[in-house]
């Protein structure tokens, strides 16, 4: 069987859990392409492929966009298709199908045996109603499956198909910086992040975190670098492996079978002086570590991050000690949240000594605990899944004033600028009283889109890399300029959740996100 993906937003960054499940598909013996919505033609590829399932992966925010192409595509194709959703937002916001008549079906949780098996099934003209991990619409009824055990053996799985995205947008593919996921989940149930759902939707399916071998990671970015090229690797795990049993094996063979730099996520917790010594042996140039809030209320209580000041404290010392980059994430505008308490995570970065600070306008997604947190605090009233594109431009809650509001949303733009120039300081304070815009929202990007190339990611590119980048950066400004442009599938029918509160403009993507 055919399948399609479609894919909305011309980011840099690979969709990983996409690439993995056309790699599922064609190791079942199905045929995949992806399509860019945002190329032309897009109609006429999809009625020249005539694939029999189109997918669709989403996030929160995105999901309004993929519903409008999807039912544009059911209307105009000309042909029948089996309309597939699966990805976080569908995950956690399953009333998404209920809501979207032309769907057919939404995925929950790990897709890597529950598309293969709805592709033969479909093929094989086979009842597809008891499939688990899917809610299926079928004779007018929802058919509800609960999800399957977690995939226990990531060895198992292949290696995800980046032909696939490259085919689809072959720069991609010569650009020197590339994502590799070494494992999958986290035990931890921070409020405002999905996997304290995920955990709880595969409780008693099996080891939530997992990883593959180091071995196998070796082969799979060898492979990588000679059939495209690698210059600089981003590992996007929520934390990277650092027991023995992986972690030695990796940093005895990393260095002489793929030997290109590398940043990755850590958790404080696990950052020790022997996790760091051996990651700085492998290769490894910067870490980013979570700090979230400087407010010990807000990150413990509010965010449940469960993390003293101390242990941040001492975890970006021995970062910085080994020489390593320090990189952190951060959250501000959280339910209950002032101004002076935005002003302590600045503070904590500079105490830290934060060579980028990347900082986020917190977004109560469906389903989380700080969504529930903030309605019962009197913070948010928003509808369902109404949650913007992006959590680069504003913040959906509501603050003590509309002043203190404008207050943490412009501090927000400027606070990664700040912590690496805090003789600004004074300057950015008064800025924050200026009405929100989008001058502002795009000197943060750019901003932090210059920092990462030139400090998080010290190495060199090649002129085709630039050429790339310089692309990718007009492929924004323009969607950023245009960004009231029509695109052909809106206005198509009925738009019943674009009433909320939501923008589409900002796609809020960014070629060196940190993820
Ligand atoms: C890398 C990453 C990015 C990258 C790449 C995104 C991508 N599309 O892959 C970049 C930097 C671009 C990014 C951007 C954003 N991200 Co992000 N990102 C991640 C991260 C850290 C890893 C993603 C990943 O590769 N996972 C591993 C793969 C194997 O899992 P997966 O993608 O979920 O896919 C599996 C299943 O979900 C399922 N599946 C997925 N799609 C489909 C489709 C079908 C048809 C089926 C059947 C199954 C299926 O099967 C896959 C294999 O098992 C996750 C956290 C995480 N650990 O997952 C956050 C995460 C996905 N991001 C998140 C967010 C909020 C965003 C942004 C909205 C942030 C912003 N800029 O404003 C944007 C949205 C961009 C977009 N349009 O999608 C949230 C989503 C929460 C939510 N409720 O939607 C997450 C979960 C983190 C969190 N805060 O909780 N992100
Ligand atoms: S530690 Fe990070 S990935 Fe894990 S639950 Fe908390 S925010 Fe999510």
């Amino acid at each position: 069987m055919r399948v399609l993906f479609v894919k909305h937003d011309p980011s840099y960054a690979e969709p990983l859990g996409l690439m993995q499940l056309s790699a599922a598909l064609k190791a079942a013996g199905h045929e995949t392409r992806l399509i860019f919505s945002y190329q032309p033609d897009v109609l006429v590829k999809v009625q020249a492929y005539r694939p029999g399932v189109i997918a669709y992966s989403s996030t929160t925010g995105v999901h309004r966009t993929y519903a409008a192409i999807n039912r544009w595509l059911k209307r105009r194709a000309g042909f029948p298709f089996f309309a597939a959703f699966g990805g976080p937002h569908v995950t956690y916001f399953p009333e998404f199908l209920e809501q979207n008549p032309e769907v057919d079906g939404i995925c929950r949780g790990e897709g890597d045996e529950a598309l293969p098996e709805l592709a033969d099934n479909l093929a094989a003209g086979r009842d597809i109603r008891h499939i688990l991990n899917w809610r299926i619409r079928a004779d007018g009824v929802i058919h509800e499956n609960e999800v399957r055990p977690l995939v226990a053996d990531l060895n198992r799985l292949p290696f995800p198909d980046r032909e696939i995205l490259y085919q689809a947008d072959p720069y991609l593919g010569r650009f020197g910086l590339k994502r590799f996921l070494a494992s999958r989940g986290c035990p931890f149930h921070c409020s405002y992040c999905f996997n304290h759902l995920f955990n709880r939707l595969y409780q008693g399916k099996g080891e939530i975190v997992r990883h593959i071998s180091a071995g196998a990671l070796i082969e799979q970015m060898a492979l990588v670098k000679e059939r495209y090229g690698l210059k600089f690797v981003k590992f996007v795990d929520d934390n990277f492996p650092v027991g023995d049993d992986f972690l030695e094996e990796f940093v005895g063979r990393y260095p002489k079978r793929i030997g290109c730099p590398f940043f990755l996520n850590l958790r404080a917790n696990y950052v020790t002086e022997q996790s760091v010594g051996r990651l700085k042996k492998a290769g490894c140039v910067a870490v980013n570590m979570a700090v979230e809030s400087g407010n010990d209320f807000i990150r413990n209580q509010v965010l449940k991050r469960r993390m003293s000041r101390e242990q941040i404290l001492s975890a970006a010392a021995l970062i910085k000690k080994h020489g390593l980059i320090l990189t952190t994430q951060n959250i501000i505008g959280n339910p209950g949240e002032d101004f002076a308490m935005a002003l302590e995570t600045y503070r904590i970065n500079l105490e830290m000594g934060t060579d980028f600070a990347e900082c986020f306008l917190l977004q109560p997604y469906p389903g989380t605990e700080i969504r529930a947190y903030a309605q019962d605090t009197g913070c948010y009233s928003g509808q369902g899944d109404s949650i913007r594109e992006s959590y680069w431009v504003a913040s959906p809650l509501k603050f003590k004033s509309a002043q203190e509001k404008r207050r943490i949303e412009n501090f927000h733009k400027l606070f990664s600028c700040l912590v690496r120039h805090p003789r600004l300081f004074g300057l950015g304070l008064r800025l924050t009283g200026v009405r929100p815009n989008r001058l502002l929202v795009f000197f943060q990007r750019y901003y932090d889109m210059l920092v990462i190339k030139r400090v998080v990611m010290p190495v060199r590119f090649s002129l085709m890399d630039y050429w790339i980048n310089i692309g990718r950066v007009g492929s924004f400004v323009t969607n950023f300029i245009l960004a009231e442009k029509k695109k052909p599938w809106e206005g198509e029918g009925e738009d019943r959740d674009q009433k909320s509160e939501v923008s589409n403009q900002d796609h809020g993507v960014s070629p060196t996100n940190n993820k």
